[in-house]
């Protein structure tokens, strides 16, 4: 054991009193390892960069610091099979560490000597810190341990967890210590991913109430599968009290958490009146994580914890359970750690709006759970839910009555029309949408129309994260009945302050006259002078197509033809790319003028909004182009490089 600070006490200073916080640190965690050091995200120095954060902050000496205490097997069984356990115990013997039938890579384990003294440690810290909150000792204490706990369940190692630390210690309180009153106990799990094994250990149990929001999307994120999914509200006595909050993407920020917090955690947390709060304190979803892919910052964790503190009276147990990013993972607990010891307000502000999938889960969370949580049933009101992002979503225009209006006003429009079939060699041409729709052009998208569920609104209608609101759908309804990807010596770039469908932040265009290696990724589609019509907001005007077949035989031949300005406000160059086969592949973009304006700052750069941002990452993760830190990179460095004409700075 090592005691790597100094116990000191805690009390009257300055006429504050101060909150008793307890640390567990014990070196000995940090000697669980690969078994030949092979490189692992869970790996030592993660507690010890966030004990050696906290010390030189100088909290350490502020709080109780505590060496780690090795579980006792009795409690561990509390949760976990006698199997389990001695399958653990007698890892420690083991002469080859990579063939153990516990450490398979299907399970995300590995072990070595020191696995099995680490894994008791971690769990019995949690337990002595969980007992010294409950007895009053301390007021809050924060478990830095590893191996971290909640994907372990009572049969089985896996996610680099060996015994569940947070349930293991829930279980000793309820069951072992009568004697110290603890009768409910709400289990609050941020760890990035979902704490599959937390919720099988309480799943029957009311009086463990287990709080998981984690990213899912779909199952396929770890651990996968349907475990993770909100209809997963526990069964029998504990029916209710499992709460799931599955995140659909990604990029997940403090605003999404705090909002879930608002209208899921705490309301909840109100009724049930827990008597502690334990606390699996992943730090996986902080911005930076390399597993998470999420965004919390530490002044997002900060408040989460300050919102809990409201419980339990501030009985709060912190246990640490995933976080990869060493820096992240130091900042965040360190900003923990300064709200339980209470001494300073939360510094910090945040911009971020939730996603418009935040509400989306949210409010099917709501009501899946309201039979059990009367705090959840109210309908979200429009004003919250449309003040942060546009309205929610709507795939097909049917129902919603704003785009009804317009889909009648659009038919309206084509009723008054008598429009003639002409055959495709006619020269002149009257009825340019008959003419154009036989002549194949594919369409390169830069921007939104990326990602396939925007571009099918352009086709079908509807409305998508991000939109203000919905659009009308083209006149020819099939889908594309191709995508493919090119990369063009193009840069892209985002400006003008907002647009009518993606509101305030920059939108994309692209510079066709570049350095060679600078390059856009285009998403090929077919389909086009629709498009074009929404792209620009207008209402179509059939009487006049902004893009017929002389400015298509012009932009073959010139590379690029300009459109009516007036028609076409921000896409009004058509650029073609080059041909594939026959079909010439175009896509649009401001005219060079206006894209002198962008070089020169005349008019400014703009970088898109988050929702739209997101449309493009997606629309390259989906298309397989980026992984989603790649696709966010790109994007990032479109909307922050200043823009070049012909490869110089005109400054
Ligand atoms: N494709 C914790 O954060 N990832 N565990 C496996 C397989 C395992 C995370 C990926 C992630 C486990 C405590
Ligand atoms: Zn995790």
């Amino acid at each position: 054991m090592n005691m790597a600070g100094k116990t000191s006490v805690n009390g009257e200073s300055n006429g504050k009193v101060h909150r008793k916080v307890g640390l567990v640190y014990d070196e000995t965690m940090c000697k669980h390892d690969t078994p030949h050091g092979e490189a692992h995200p869970e790996r030592p120095d993660r507690i010890r960069v966030i004990w050696e954060n906290l010390q030189l902050a100088g909290v350490t000496q502020r709080c109780v610091v505590l060496g780690g205490t090795k579980a006792e097997d009795a409690h561990l069984q509390l949760v976990h099979t006698k199997d389990h356990v001695n399958l653990v115990k007698s890892s420690t013997n083991k002469k080859d560490y990579q063939s153990d039938r516990i450490a398979s890579l299907v399970n995300s384990i590995y072990l070595n000597r020191s696995t099995s003294e680490a894994a008791y440690l971690a769990a019995g810290s949690v337990v002595e810190v969980a007992e010294k909150v409950a007895k009053g000792e301390l007021d809050s204490g924060f478990a830095i341990v590893r191996p971290p706990g909640h994907h372990a369940e009572a049969d089985e190692a896996m996610g680099f967890c060996f015994f569940n630390n947070v349930a293991v210690a829930a279980s000793y309180l309820l069951d072992e210590r009568p004697d110290l009153g603890v009768k409910k106990i709400l289990i609050v799990d941020w760890d990035v991913h979902h704490g599959n094994g937390t919720q099988k250990m309480f799943w029957e149990d009311p009086r463990v109430l287990v709080f998981s929001v984690h990213r899912r999307e779909d199952g396929g994120f770890y651990p996968g599968g349907d475990a993770g999914s909100y209809n997963m509200v526990g069964e029998g006595p504990g029916e209710g009290f499992n709460i799931n909050v599955p995140w659909e993407q990604g990029r997940c920020g403090d605003a999404d958490y705090l909002a879930a917090w608002d209208h899921i955690l705490i309301p909840v947390a109100k009724e049930f009146n827990p008597d502690i709060i334990l606390l699996s304190a992943g730090f996986d979803a902080a911005i930076g994580d390399p597993l998470g892919g999420c965004r919390v910052t530490p002044y997002g964790y900060s408040v989460m914890l300050k919102k809990l503190m409201e419980f339990a009276q501030g009985k709060i147990v912190m246990a640490l359970e995933g976080g990869y990013n060493l820096d992240s993972i130091a900042k965040s607990s360190l900003a923990c750690v300064q709200v339980l010891l209470e001494d300073n307000p939360i510094q910090g502000s945040s911009e971020e709006i939730p996603f418009m999938s935040t509400w989306r889960v949210i409010q099917a969370v709501r009501k899946r759970l309201c039979a059990y949580w009367p705090s959840l049933a109210d309908e979200l009101s429009s004003k919250l839910i449309n003040q942060k992002t546009p309205t929610p979503i709507v795939l097909t225009s049917n129902s919603n009555s704003e785009a009804k209006d317009n889909a009648h006003e659009l038919l309206d429009q084509l009723s008054k029309l008598n429009i003639e079939t002409h055959k495709v060699d006619t020269k002149v041409s009257t009825s340019w949408r008959s003419d154009l729709s036989k002549v194949d052009v594919w369409y390169a998208s830069f921007g939104s129309n990326m990602w396939k569920p925007r571009f099918l609104c352009y086709i079908q209608g509807g409305q998508v994260e991000g939109m203000t609101k919905p659009c009308v759908g083209s006149m020819d309804k099939s889908p594309p009945k191709g995508i493919t990807w090119g990369t063009y010596p193009n840069r892209l770039f985002f400006g003008r302050e907002s647009t009518n469908v993606w509101g305030k932040g920059g939108v994309a265009f692209t510079n066709p006259l570049t350095n060679p290696n600078d390059q856009t990724h285009m998403c090929l589609l077919e389909q086009f002078n629709d498009v074009l019509f929404q792209e620009n907001g207008l209402n179509v005007d059939f009487a006049s197509p902004i893009f017929g077949l002389t400015a298509l035989q012009l932009v073959e031949k010139n590379g690029s033809t300009p459109l009516e300005a007036d028609l076409a406000p921000w896409y009004g160059n058509v650029v073609c790319l080059g041909r594939e086969g026959d079909v010439p592949i175009l896509t649009m973009t401001c005219t060079l003028s206006v894209i002198e304006k962008f070089a020169s700052g005349e008019v400014p750069l703009s970088p898109p909004a988050k929702a739209y941002a997101n449309t493009l990452i997606r629309g390259l993760v989906e298309g397989g182009i980026f992984s989603e830190e790649e696709a966010e990179a790109y994007i990032d460095d479109a909307a922050s490089k200043p823009l070049y004409i012909n490869g110089a700075s005109r400054f």
